[in-house]
């Protein structure tokens, strides 16, 4: 398949996902869904991509693309659905980081909100302006972000529609890192996760995404389970054996 509002580029282990419709500031279309959505379908099934990296042609994304929705009328609004995308890339089993340059506004943030973790630079600027224009964030926004950093500061994101700067982004816990050169210190980060055991990475992320849609004595019961299938892989006995004899794990995805 060709791509025509995303590039894809491999480094090693890792899958780099670029948004690329510089022009809109990479605001997302449907086009642009359907294309992520396609390449996040095959990643899953490639057993070399360890981690990928979702980053932005000079920003991340400015928000849902404002020409589509403009005549929409409440049906067409609900079949404009980024759900089946965000989805899977929530569920994906490896991990997913954004790597945010620039704006990441509305269904951008939301976007990278989905992600595993996100790493920004100075020129970051995060927000849901959403409301300013008579809606509110309706790609998972209204969950994910109060998860992330609590319903307090997530109504005032929300209901302000306020920008925020990187370093703002970094107190409330929205990103995870702040960095001189954003791609760059995403790679080296998707890097180090590329070398963890995949088997537990993957455990582990299905442990913490179900954790808060299922009671606790479920997840426990769910984790108890995963933690001990990790017992089945030569990768636990790896990661074992090289700490007792002191040298470093080769983890290789069995
Ligand atoms: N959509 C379409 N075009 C956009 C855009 C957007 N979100 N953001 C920017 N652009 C376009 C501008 O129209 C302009 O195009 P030309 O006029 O050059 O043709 C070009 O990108 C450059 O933008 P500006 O000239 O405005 O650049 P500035 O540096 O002056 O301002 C800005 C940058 C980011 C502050 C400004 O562009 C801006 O405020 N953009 C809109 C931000 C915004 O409101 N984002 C939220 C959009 S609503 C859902 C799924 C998704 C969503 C909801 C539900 N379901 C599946 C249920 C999400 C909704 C949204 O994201």
């Amino acid at each position: 398949m060709s791509y025509d509002c995303i590039s894809l580029n491999r480094r090693e282990k890792i899958g780099i996902i670029k948004l690329q419709r510089p022009e809109a500031l990479n605001a997302l279309n449907h086009q642009m869904i359907k294309e992520l959505d396609q390449v996040f379908m095959e990643w899953e099934a490639d057993e070399y991509v360890r981690a990928v990296i979702i980053t932005g042609e000079k920003n991340f994304a400015a928000g849902a693309d404002i020409n589509d929705m403009l005549d929409f009328n409440p049906e067409q609004a609900r079949a404009f659905s980024f759900r089946h995308c965000f989805a899977r890339i929530e569920a994906f089993s490896k991990p997913v980081l954004a790597a945010i340059s620039g704006f990441a506004l509305g269904g951008g943030m939301e976007l990278a909100l989905v992600c595993d973790w996100r790493i920004a630079d100075k020129t970051a600027r995060l927000g849901l302006p959403e409301i300013n224009l008579g809606i509110f964030p309706g790609a998972g926004g209204t969950l994910r972000l109060p998860r992330l950093i609590g319903a307090a500061r997530a109504k005032e994101m929300i209901f302000s529609g306020r920008t925020i700067n990187v370093e703002q982004a970094l107190q409330y816990g929205l990103i995870n890192q702040l960095a001189d050169d954003a791609l760059a210190e995403t790679i080296q980060t998707a890097e180090m996760l590329a070398s963890k055991p995949p088997v537990a990475l993957k455990l582990a992320k299905q442990c913490i995404n179900q954790a808060f849609d299922i009671d606790g004595t479920k997840a426990i019961e769910f984790e108890s389970i995963a933690w001990a299938s990790c017992f089945a892989t030569r990768d636990q006995q790896e990661g074992m054996k090289a700490f007792i004899e002191k040298r470093k794990p080769e983890f290789t995805g069995t």
